[in-house]
């Protein structure tokens, strides 16, 4: 993380936009040097400065943004401008974001405090910002030609109001919102609660991720803008697995995981080895007698949902979109199904006419996952991601939950692979299978 502090010299170099912006002078005076983040790395809960004192959360493979204290409001400065965000090592997207990344930092503030956001945008066409799920004034909505004139590019526009509700919330843009949010426009806002309160918990791990999905051609870098479902990159915060970062958690401590969907589709998100209560949504907490255990809570679009679970079983923990189609990497579409189909003598015929033709599918796509294949430059393979048991055979919307008994209070480093005990893993049945009954054997 940096300070842009070369910030004023490219905007005056830009054409002194700063100079004929929006904002008074004396404001200008005041506006918070800009943070950016240079990696995609998950950085660790930034603690509170000043103000009322909270837990504060992570944000997978993201970071949460500093604020300024000034005279009582929380001043943040967000940077609408084209990124570069690394979706996995070798594979890069150009993409529109905030402060260097995409999504942009995630907001964290109290319950009832005042907050001053300045907006500058870099992008090449106007944007605007919308606070998703708070209450304000109906001018500090976001909204491009309904609450507000567009940002133009170059200039800087101040977004005032009091984060009045608890909650789990984001922001993006209400401008060109299909090309900006298809090219990663998007951010988290959490608002902790000013004292204890009834339907929120103090939990000891606070995470916090939004899903998103683009449509990148393999060796290409930018997203293809009119997708409307066949997209190919399923990711969480604008990275695929096996380059998502594990949720490292300590034995026994209580776990909230805040998630918001910004796709075109819903997404049902699964854990394993524990049963979560859905506490809250972008409408705030949930009355305590609607809360029932599930492992597998559906997000629609557009909805944001925070689930809570009790870390006491030991172990790694798959946690992922059950679409199956979300746990793969980029791929094409138009596959034939191939399983059944004898290719043997097919793949030396074609091998004639195409040489790097390779046979897949006839036992299913598993082997896939095993196979090196020649891939173009700036993707990843489809199916990729090695556990301490050979290859996974899954990609994009894929975790692992790591709770672990040694691991420290406050500690998010990775413990690595889970150690079983012995004789707690699935083995291999060394006799004869037995011949199978037919219950309707004269049919
Ligand atoms: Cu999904």
């Amino acid at each position: 993380m940096k300070s842009r502090r070369d910030f004023f010299a490219f905007a005056g170099i830009a054409g002194g936009a700063l100079a004929a912006s929006s904002v008074a002078r004396a404001a200008l005076a005041r506006l918070p040097e800009p943070v950016i983040e240079t990696s995609a790395a998950t950085r660790p809960p930034l603690q509170p400065s000043s103000g009322r004192p909270y837990r504060p959360v992570v944000t997978l493979n993201g970071w949460t943004l500093p604020f300024r204290m000034n005279r009582g409001v929380k001043e943040f400065h967000l940077v609408a401008e084209p990124v570069v965000r690394e979706f996995a090592p070798g594979f890069k997207g150009n993409l529109w974001g905030y402060n260097g990344q995409s999504p942009g930092p995630t907001i964290e503030v109290v319950e009832g405090d005042k907050v001053r956001i300045f907006v500058t945008n870099n992008l090449p066409e106007m944007t605007s910002v919308h606070w998703h799920g708070q209450r304000l004034p109906s001018g500090m909505d976001g909204v491009t030609g309904l609450t507000q004139p567009g940002i133009p590019p170059g200039k800087t526009f101040v977004y005032e109001f009091m984060a009045r509700r608890p909650g789990t919330f984001m922001y993006h843009p209400h401008t060109d919102e299909m090309v900006q949010l298809a090219m990663g426009m998007m951010g988290f806002w959490v608002t902790h609660p000013k004292e204890k309160h009834p339907l929120i918990d103090e939990v000891d791990r606070d995470f916090c991720f939004l899903l998103n999905a683009f449509d990148i051609d393999p060796g290409s870098f930018t997203p293809k803008i009119m997708t409307m479902l066949d997209f190919n990159v399923w990711a969480w915060n604008s990275r695929v697995f096996p380059a998502i970062d594990p949720l490292v958690v300590r034995h026994m401590d209580k776990v909230r995981i805040r998630i918001g969907n910004l796709t075109m589709t819903n997404h049902p998100i699964h854990l394993h080895g524990h049963e979560f209560l859905v506490t809250g949504s972008d409408g705030g907490p949930t009355p305590i007698g609607t809360r029932a255990y599930e492992v597998t809570q559906d997000i629609a679009v557009g909805q944001m949902r925070q689930i809570e679970f009790l870390a006491d079983e030991e172990g790694d923990w798959a946690f992922h979109c059950h679409k199956s189609h979300h746990t793969m990497n980029a791929m094409g579409h138009d596959v034939p199904t191939m399983i059944g189909v004898d290719q043997s003598t097919l793949a030396g015929k074609i091998n004639k006419l195409i040489p790097d033709y390779m046979a897949m599918g006839e036992r299913g796509m598993k082997e896939m996952s095993d196979m090196e294949m020649p891939l173009p430059d700036n993707t990843i393979p489809m199916m990729t991601g090695f556990g301490p048991f050979g290859a996974l055979g899954m990609g994009g919307m894929f975790s692992v939950v790591k709770v672990r008994r040694g691991q420290k209070r406050n500690d998010y480093s990775d413990p690595g692979w889970f150690k079983h005990p012995p004789g707690s893993v699935a083995y291999e049945y060394e006799g004869t299978p037995p011949k199978p009954v037919r219950s309707h054997s004269d049919h």
